[in-house]
């Protein structure tokens, strides 16, 4: 299950139960205030994932408590029901359940892929802490290309990522380049109320304030 130092996969971590009901909630998140949307880059070049934010709002490199690039309106809550979703899987990862307990993530970004979604290779570091990051996989199955800490390039260890799997990135891991190069249309289950695309939902602690 640890792929490299403080970088830890959980395959099948979620129930079907609480797929279902966070696809469910996803669909309101996604309806907003701050609806979900294509981020659009610097470059001008339009993500192809789609993203929704709770908690702090992410656009292109920072975070702010409005929508800035949507709508404006203030970004809800993260609710209870995801920090303590968060603290369980830091505690099951690293088997530690003081860690689990010392966390609390204050933003939460949630990535929908449609079949042709990409992510590329990228460092997370618009955070002011070095807490770890929890990731849930819904849906499609995916590639999840995890690199090293120096460059996008090789060495990186390629994952495949099933409805269900939780995980955790932290310590030595926490900052290193990541991305999903594809996703595989038609492997997730109608089970789970997502009848396509790959949901991918980042628990995060901003150290902002
Ligand atoms: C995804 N999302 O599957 C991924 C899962 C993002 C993003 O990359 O920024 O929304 S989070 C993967 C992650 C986070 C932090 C560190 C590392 C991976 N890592 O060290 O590999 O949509
Ligand atoms: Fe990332």
């Amino acid at each position: 299950r640890e792929v490299a130092p403080g970088a830890v996969h959980v395959p099948g971590w979620l129930s079907l139960d609480e797929q279902r009901a966070l696809v469910e909630l996803c669909r309101e998140w996604a309806r907003g205030p701050a609806p979900m949307r294509h981020t659009v880059l610097p470059s001008g070049g339009q993500m192809s994932v789609r993203t929704v934010c709770l908690g702090w709002h992410w656009s292109p490199y920072r975070y702010s408590r409005t929508a800035v690039d949507v709508d404006d309106a203030p970004v809800p809550p993260v609710p209870d029901l995801l920090v303590g979703l968060g603290r369980r899987a830091v505690a099951d990862a690293y088997e530690d359940a003081a860690a689990g307990d010392g966390y609390t993530p204050d933003a939460t970004l949630i990535n929908f892929y449609d079949d042709d979604a990409r992510m590329g290779m990228h460092q997370d570091k618009d955070e002011r802490v070095a807490a770890p990051i929890v990731s849930l996989s819904i849906g499609d199955a995916c590639t999840f290309r995890f690199g090293n800490c120096e460059s996008r390039g090789r060495p990186y260890t390629d994952v495949r990522l099933e409805s269900g799997d939780l995980f955790v990135f932290g310590g030595p891991s926490r900052f290193a380049f990541h991305g999903v190069p594809v996703v595989f249309p038609g492997t997730g289950s109608a089970e789970v109320g997502l009848t396509r695309g790959r949901l991918n939902i980042t628990l995060r602690a901003t150290g902002l304030e």
